[in-house]
């Protein structure tokens, strides 16, 4: 089935972000430990702010509508760091990217203190992983006036892929992030300024997240932006077997049906090509080349 991906606005802090084409968020991980570019940016301990700078500098270039600034890797057995550590690492690279980049900044954080510190140093756009569960990060958001991310997670990521089990995978996840709708709105964020994503990988089976892409137009009753993260992740290696180098291909693959079942936003590592990609999609939907 395919529906028409056509959204509306977010307002990210001042920089409008037309949702009537799909758009991308390029992966800026500035953690040690990340699952597939995990250190790039470092040169051995220390951040190397050069390799951030010419990074994101790429990955504007290539097309990216939002970087998304990530401090504490989530991916599956990754260790929890301290609040302060990730600020530390967090907020100086977003001070900086604000002052040289056109572009919207979001921060992937679960930490309300960062929420609040990052906005004020200009971030556009909160990607939260565990959907503003924390105490105080509902607030948080409220208080910004910034747009959301509510990702689905079941579990938290040191174990989360020890035994994911649903009744029915799309139900629950539709379930869970109706209620954090709610919570959100009941809380003072404005129900325009909240986009969901299923959390693709996040306490799911190979088959829980392939049901999930192929039933993802599900989500769009719950008339929010759709954003997906599939960037070379596991469920390319388990279907094609290729190590996280070699899931471009696959990564496209997934992109392209997600954005025919909905999805406007896209969380990726090639941000070349998949709005290339995604490009193509839009073009088809409208049967017009521009
Ligand atoms: C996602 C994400 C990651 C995702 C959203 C990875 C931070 C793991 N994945 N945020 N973050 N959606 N919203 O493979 O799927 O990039 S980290």
């Amino acid at each position: 089935m395919i529906i028409k991906p056509l959204g509306p606005a977010l307002n990210c802090a001042g920089r409008v972000l037309d949702l009537s084409r799909p758009r991308v968020m390029g992966i800026l991980n500035v953690t040690p430990d990340s699952f597939s570019d995990g250190g790039v940016l470092y040169s051995g301990a220390n951040l190397a702010l050069d390799k951030v700078l010419h990074r994101v500098e790429q990955m504007v270039s290539e097309g990216a509508d939002i970087i998304d600034i990530g401090g504490e890797s989530t991916r599956p057995g990754a260790a929890a760091v301290s609040s302060q550590e990730e600020q530390d690492r967090v907020l100086p690279v977003i001070e900086r990217l604000a002052r040289d980049f056109d572009v919207v900044l979001s921060v992937d954080t679960s930490n309300p203190q960062l929420m609040l510190a990052a906005a004020a140093s200009g971030v556009g756009f909160i990607n939260d992983v565990r959907a503003l569960a924390r105490p105080g990060a509902i607030e948080a958001v409220a208080a910004t006036g910034l747009p959301a991310c509510l990702m689905h997670m079941q579990g938290e990521p040191s174990s989360m892929q020890q035994a994911p089990a649903y009744a029915d995978v799309v139900a629950d996840v539709m379930a869970f992030l109706t209620q954090r709708i709610e919570a959100c709105t009941k809380l003072g964020v404005a129900r325009r300024n909240l986009v969901i994503d299923p959390g693709f990988g996040f306490g799911k089976s190979a088959q829980h997240n392939l049901q999930l892409l192929n039933r993802l137009d599900q989500l769009q009753s719950l008339h929010c932006p759709i954003l997906v993260g599939l960037s070379r992740k596991s469920l390319i290696g388990q279907v094609l077997k290729r190590p996280v180098s070699e899931r471009l291909a696959g990564s496209l693959a997934l992109a392209a049906i997600a954005a025919m079942r909905g999805a406007v936003i896209f969380r990726v590592h090639d941000v070349r090509e998949t709005a290339d990609a995604v490009r193509l999609c839009t073009s088809v939907f409208k049967e017009q080349v521009e």
